[in-house]
C-alpha cells in the first residue's frame, strides 16, 4: 500500500463510514482516491472515471442507508472506489484478474452491487424497476441511479426518464457529468448540459438557495427550496429534466463534499418523494495528475508507475487487428467515395479515429446509440452508400432488433466491422464477443466471415467494400495479429467459401 490511510482503514464497511464526522470525510475521499490509484497501479483497469466520483461515492454511502438504500453505478467501470468502501478492499488488488474481483459491478458480488452492468445506460431502468417494486411491497427505502454524461446519451435512458415521470416514484438520478465519454462527448444533449453549466448566473442564485438550505432548521427549508425553484424558473425556464417530470437539482461541484452531503441529505428527507435529478459536474481523472493531463483522462491503463503514470506496455510483434481493419478500410476509402464510417462512442478503440482524421466528413461518431448507429447506415445504404458499422461484437447486441427489421430483412448492404470477438480476457463475460456468430448466422441475407489472421481481415474488408447484395459481417478478435506476411492490396474473396485448417499433432 503506497500511502497510509488511517481513516480510510476505519472504515471497512459503509456503517463505520457513517460514523465519522463530515469535516472528516475529505480526508478519507482523499485517502480513498490515493488507494484507488494504488491498486489500479498493480491490476489495471479502469481509472479516470474512478477518480471523478470519489467524493461522489464517499457522500452516498455517508448519506444514504447503503446496501438497503440502493446504489446502482451506471456502466460500473467508475465502481472500484465504491468496492474498497462495500468491504472489498481486502480484494481490490484481485480487480480483473481470474477469479477476482470484477471490473464491473456484479449481484454475485456483494450486497451492495444491487445490479450487474458493464454495458452501459441501464441504471435508470433498472432503478426506476427496483423503486416501483419498492412501492408495490411498501418499502421505504430510497434507489439511486449515478450515470455519466456519456451513458446518458442512449436512447435507453431516455425511455428510462420518460417512463419515471410519468409514474411519479420516488428514484434519484446522479448525473455524474464530467463531460467526457471515452472520447469528449458528441451530439446535441452534450452541447445542453455544457449550456447548463456555463450558466454562472444560474449558478449564483441557486448558491444562495443553498446556503439558506444548509443554514436553517428543517421545516424551513422549504422556503429554501422555493428560492431555489424561483431561480430556477428566473434564468432557465424548464430544464430538459424537468419537462421530463423530474425535479431537477444543479448543476452541483460534484467535488465539494460540503455542498454535495446537505444536498443528498436534503433530497433523502423529502417526504413527498418524486422523480430527481441531481446535475453534479466532476473531472474524470480527478486528483493524480497524469491521468487529469492525459487526453482521455486515463479511461482504461494497463498497469502503470504511481510517480510517472507510465503504462508497462508489452512489446508488440504485429500490428493489432483494429489497426490493420483501419488502415484496410482507409486505403478502400480512398478509392471508393462511397465508403463511410460509424462509431457509437469508441472511435478509438474501432480504429475510427484514424479513419476520422483522414476522412472527418466521412465518418460519423452518433454517441452511446448502437441501435441508431445500425439504422442510421440502413438509411445511408439506401441512398447507396457503403456504411461501415465499426462496433464492438458486445455492443452490438444493443442493436439487434435494427440487425433484423431495418438490414437483414430489407437486405440492406450494410457492412458490419465486428471488433473483440471472442473472448476478451479482463473485461470478463458481459464485454466477451460470444454471441454474434449465433445471432447473425440465423439472419436472413445475412454474409459472415471470421478472419483467421490479420492479412485475412485485409481481403475481408475489400470484399465487404465489393460486395453491394446484401448485409455482410466481419468478425475479428482483440489484439494483436499472428505475425503473417500483409498483402499490399485486399483482394475479393469468394463468397461462401472456407478453409479447413488442422492443427499439428
Ligand atoms: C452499450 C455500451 N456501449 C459502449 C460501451 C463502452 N463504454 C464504456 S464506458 C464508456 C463511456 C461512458 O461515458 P460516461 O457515461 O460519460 O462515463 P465516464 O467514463 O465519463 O465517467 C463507453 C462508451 C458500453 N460500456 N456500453
Amino acid at each position: 500500500m503506497a500511502t497510509k490511510t488511517p481513516l480510510l482503514d476505519q472504515c471497512p464497511t459503509p456503517a463505520r463510514l457513517r460514523a465519522l464526522r463530515p469535516e472528516q470525510l475529505r480526508q478519507v475521499a482523499d485517502e480513498l482516491r490515493s488507494e484507488t490509484i494504488d491498486a489500479v497501479s498493480v491490476t489495471g483497469g479502469h481509472l479516470g472515471a474512478g477518480l471523478g466520483v470519489v467524493e461522489l461515492t464517499v457522500a452516498l454511502h455517508y448519506v444514504f442507508d447503503t446496501p438497503a438504500d440502493r446504489i446502482i453505478w451506471d456502466v460500473g467501470h467508475q465502481a472500484y472506489p465504491h468496492k474498497i468502501l462495500t468491504g472489498r478492499r481486502d480484494r481490490i488488488r484481485t480487480l480483473r484478474q481470474g477469479g477476482g474481483l470484477s471490473g464491473f459491478t456484479r449481484r454475485s458480488e456483494s450486497a451492495y452491487d444491487p445490479f450487474g452492468a458493464a454495458h452501459s445506460s441501464t441504471s435508470i431502468s433498472a432503478g426506476l424497476g427496483m423503486a416501483v417494486a419498492r412501492d408495490l411491497a411498501g418499502g421505504n427505502n430510497h434507489v439511486i441511479a449515478v450515470i455519466g454524461d456519456g451513458s446518458i446519451s442512449a436512447g435507453m435512458a431516455y425511455e428510462a426518464m420518460n417512463n419515471a415521470g410519468a409514474l411519479g416514484s420516488r428514484l434519484v438520478v446522479i448525473l455524474n457529468d464530467n463531460d467526457m465519454s471515452i472520447a469528449p462527448p458528441v451530439g446535441a444533449v452534450s452541447g445542453y448540459l455544457a449550456k447548463l453549466v456555463s450558466s454562472s448566473q444560474y449558478r449564483n442564485l441557486r448558491d444562495i438557495g443553498r446556503q439558506v438550505a444548509e443554514h436553517l432548521p428543517r421545516p424551513l427549508q422549504n422556503a429554501a427550496r422555493r428560492v431555489e425553484e424561483y431561480a430556477r424558473g428566473m434564468v432557465m425556464g424548464g430544464t430538459l429534466f424537468e419537462e421530463l417530470g423530474f425535479y431537477y437539482v444543479g448543476p452541483i461541484d460534484g467535488h465539494d463534499l460540503d455542498q454535495l452531503v446537505p444536498i443528498l441529505e436534503n433530497i433523502r428527507d423529502e417526504p413527498n418523494g418524486r422523480p430527481v435529478l441531481i446535475h453534479a459536474v466532476t473531472q474524470k481523472g480527478k486528483g493524480y495528475a497524469p491521468a487529469e493531463a492525459s487526453a482521455d483522462k486515463l479511461h482504461a491503463v494497463g498497469r502503470f508507475d504511481v510517480v510517472t503514470g507510465a503504462q508497462a506496455k508489452a512489446k508488440a510483434n504485429a500490428p493489432t487487428y483494429t489497426r490493420v481493419f483501419a488502415d484496410a478500410l482507409m486505403k478502400e476509402a480512398k478509392a471508393d467515395d462511397k465508403v463511410v464510417a460509424i462509431t457509437a462512442a469508441m472511435p478509438s478503440g474501432t480504429g475510427l479515429d484514424l479513419f476520422g482524421q483522414a476522412f472527418p466528413t466521412r465518418t460519423f461518431d452518433v454517441g452511446i446509440a448502437e441501435q441508431h448507429a445500425v439504422t442510421f447506415a440502413a438509411g445511408m445504404a439506401t441512398e447507396g452508400y457503403k456504411p461501415f458499422v465499426a462496433i464492438y461484437s458486445t455492443f452490438l447486441q444493443r442493436g439487434y432488433d435494427q440487425l433484423v427489421h431495418d438490414v437483414s430483412i430489407q437486405n440492406l448492404p450494410v457492412r458490419f466491422a465486428m471488433d473483440r470477438a471472442g473472448l476478451v480476457g479482463a473485461d470478463g463475460a458481459t464485454h466477451a464477443g460470444a454471441f454474434d456468430l449465433a445471432y447473425l448466422c440465423c439472419l436472413p441475407n445475412m454474409v459472415v466471415m471470421a478472419a483467421a489472421d490479420e492479412a485475412e481481415l485485409v481481403h475481408m474488408v475489400a470484399t465487404s467494400v465489393a460486395y453491394d447484395a446484401g448485409p455482410i459481417a466481419l468478425r475479428y478478435p482483440r489484439g494483436e495479429g499472428v505475425g503473417v506476411e500483409m498483402p499490399e492490396k485486399g483482394e475479393v474473396l469468394p463468397i461462401g467459401k472456407g478453409r479447413i485448417v488442422r492443427g499439428q499433432g
